[in-house]
């Protein structure tokens, strides 16, 4: 290791809390899909900020709004209006269809948002009797890491230690539409999904059951809440991944490529039924909705948009995989994906995969120990991608 990198490393290691074990990579500044280590060593970023970077690094159209914006007002708080956020509202609404959107920062502040939201409606809509929400989610669900939020992680790491725990959630397999049906109560408020499920290693359910879940929903009035913080936004060839199956969930939880990666932006997108339980002083937040945030996630949205990202993620993500599957190797047991966002499965550590293909100028995450996960920015040169596949080759090859 470099003396510089190493450095850093060590004041890290000395001062930050050692919640993370991060590849030993230093990054300085970033462009596109490449970032630059502080030594001036570049590698092809295949993780994009857990697609927090749909749109490519620093993308200048984004830059500029930001600087444009940081210029004029960055912070109201929302005592007062800002000239970004109904413009913020009005474009979200195009985009989805949504009637209301509640601005927030993080994604897990937006999760903890539309778990009030739904829980206040099913007091507030449905009827159900004071403090017996329930609220169904799924196995190996990733969603954030508050209190309330690991109450319901199937995952025993991110509840170790946390407890007391909140009440109120019903754990269901995921992709099992029966188990969902049977799980469902009187008191059931609503059903929250990761379409396709991220930290889980790009789980993608079988096929019809988000279309079952719907049905599900509808017949006992239980809102749907599609959790796309990371499947959203174009990342699996779609806008959103619930229009793999034609459906539209009640609630959109966005976040991460809303910013393009400058700025923690999240949303919860519903009807007025639904965000119209919500009164002044029943919710809030001293950053969401301020006129930066909106003002970056607007140019984020238009280079979606206006630069074809879903359907470059469709079209470059299906070559990706028939690459990846052609990769002959007795260390993957299997690879799978929906537009930009793959998963290789191994027989074998993923950790060491990762940190031979960061020697090989590329950088990539393990999770769940034998899963490399891929997720590149969406505006990544098709070559580049394919320099990625060698390389991914060369190391399986070599191991
Ligand atoms: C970390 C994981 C990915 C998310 C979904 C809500 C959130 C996330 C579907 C919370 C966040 C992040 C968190 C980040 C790494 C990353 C991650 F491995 F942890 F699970 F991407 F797969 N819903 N996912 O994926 O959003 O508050 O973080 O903005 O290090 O914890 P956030």
């Amino acid at each position: 290791m470099e003396a510089l990198t190493k450095d850093f490393i060590g004041l890290e290691e000395q001062y930050g809390a050692h919640n993370y074990h991060p590849l030993d990579v230093v990054i300085e500044r970033a462009s596109g899909s490449w970032v630059y280590d502080v030594e001036g060593k570049r590698y092809l970023d295949c993780l994009a900020a857990y697609s927090a970077v749909n749109q490519g690094h620093c993308h200048p159209r984004i830059l500029e709004a930001m600087v444009e914006q940081a210029q004029k007002v960055t912070l109201t708080s929302r005592a007062f209006r800002n000239d970004q956020l109904p413009l913020f509202y009005e474009e979200l609404h195009a985009l989805t269809g949504f009637e209301m959107t509640l601005p927030m920062n993080s994604g897990t502040e937006a999760v903890e948002s539309a778990i009030k939201v739904a829980r206040k409606w099913g007091y507030a809509v449905k009827g159900i009797p004071a403090g017996r929400a329930e609220i169904i989610v799924c196995t190996n669900n990733f969603h954030g890491r508050t209190i309330s939020i690991v109450s319901f992680s199937s995952e025993d790491q991110y509840k170790d230690g946390f407890g007391p725990f909140l009440e109120g959630f019903k754990v269901v397999p995921f992709g099992d539409a029966g188990a969902l049906r049977a799980a469902v109560t009187a008191n059931t408020c609503a059903f929250l999904v990761e379409p396709i499920q991220g930290e889980a290693g790009v789980l993608i359910p079988p096929d019809g059951f988000l279309a079952e879940a719907r049905a599900i929903c509808t017949e006992h009035n239980v809102l749907l809440i599609a959790d796309e913080i990371q499947s959203g936004l174009g990342r699996t060839g779609e806008m959103f991944a619930y229009q793999h199956e034609g459906i539209v969930p009640d609630v959109l939880i966005i976040g991460k490529a809303l910013s393009g990666g400058f700025y923690p932006v999240s949303a919860v997108l519903a009807s007025r039924e639904i965000l119209g339980v919500l009164h002044p002083g029943d919710h809030g937040s001293t950053f969401g909705g301020n006129p930066l945030a909106c003002a970056i996630a607007r140019a984020a949205l238009r280079v979606i948009v206006e630069e074809g990202l879903a359907e470059r993620s469709a079209l470059l993500g299906a070559e990706f995989l028939e690459r990846l599957r052609r990769i002959e190797s007795p260390h993957v047991r299997s690879v799978r994906g929906r537009g930009l966002w793959i998963a290789m499965e191994l027989n074998i550590a993923a950790r060491p995969v990762c940190e031979a293909l960061m020697k090989e100028g590329m950088l990539c995450k393990e999770t769940h120990t034998t899963v490399i996960r891929l997720a590149p920015p969406l505006t990544i040169d098709r070559d580049d991608l394919m320099w990625a596949a060698d390389r991914i080759e060369a190391v399986l090859g070599r191991l």
